[in-house]
C-alpha cells in the first residue's frame, strides 16, 4: 500500500455490494469538515430503490443560526460513477435552512454487518492530498465497534491520512 496521502491513491471497497450496505447505521466517530454539520446522534439508513438507485436518510444533531439545537432530517442520493464504491452524494435537508451540498461519497471498507468507514474529500491541495474532507466511522450498533474491527478501522484511518483527527459521536437520545 501506498500512504502518500494522494487523494488518487486512496483504495476503497471492492466489489461494493449497495444490497447488503443497506439498513441502519450508526456513526461512532466522526472527522470534520470546515463548517461541520452534523454533531452527533448521527445514524444513517441506506437503501436501494426499485431502480437500483442508492439513496439514505440521516438524522443528527446539528446547531443551526449559531444556538438553535436541533435533529437535522437529511436525505441523499447517491450517483453511481465507474467503481461501484465511489459514490457522489447529492444531499439536502427537510427544512430549508439545513445544509444542501453535492459531496463525493466513498466506502473505504466496510463487512456490510458491523462497521464501515466513509470518505470524502471536498477540496484538494494543489499536491493532490485533502484540504477539506470528513469522514464517518458507522457501526451496525448503537454502542461502537467490536474490538476486532478497531483494528481494521485505525488501519483504515492511517490509509486515508484521517489517523488522529476524529472525534467519538455520542448516542445520547437527542434524536
Ligand atoms: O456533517 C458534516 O459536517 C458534513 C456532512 C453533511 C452531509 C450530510 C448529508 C446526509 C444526507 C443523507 C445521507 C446519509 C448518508 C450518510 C453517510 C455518510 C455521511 C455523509
Amino acid at each position: 500500500t501506498c500512504w502518500d496521502c494522494l487523494v488518487s491513491n486512496i483504495t476503497v471497497k471492492q466489489d461494493f455490494d449497495r444490497m447488503r450496505y443497506q439498513g441502519t447505521w450508526y456513526a461512532v466517530a466522526k472527522k470534520d469538515p470546515v463548517g461541520l454539520f452534523l454533531l452527533d446522534n448521527v445514524v444513517a439508513n441506506f437503501k436501494v430503490e426499485e431502480d437500483g438507485t442508492m439513496t439514505a436518510t440521516a438524522t443528527g444533531r446539528v446547531i443551526i443560526l449559531n444556538n438553535w439545537e436541533m435533529c437535522a432530517n437529511m436525505f441523499g442520493t447517491f450517483e453511481d460513477t465507474e467503481d461501484p464504491a465511489r459514490f457522489k452524494m447529492k444531499y439536502w435537508g427537510a427544512a430549508a435552512y439545513l445544509q444542501t451540498g453535492y459531496d463525493d461519497h466513498w466506502i473505504i471498507d466496510t463487512d456490510y454487518d458491523n462497521y464501515a468507514i466513509h470518505y470524502s474529500c471536498r477540496e484538494l491541495n494543489v499536491d493532490g492530498t485533502c484540504l477539506d474532507g470528513y469522514s464517518f466511522i458507522f457501526s451496525r450498533y448503537r454502542d461502537g465497534l467490536r474490538p476486532e474491527d478497531q483494528r481494521i478501522v485505525t488501519e483504515k484511518k492511517q490509509e486515508i491520512c484521517f489517523l488522529g483527527k476524529y472525534r467519538r459521536v455520542a448516542h445520547t437520545g437527542f434524536c
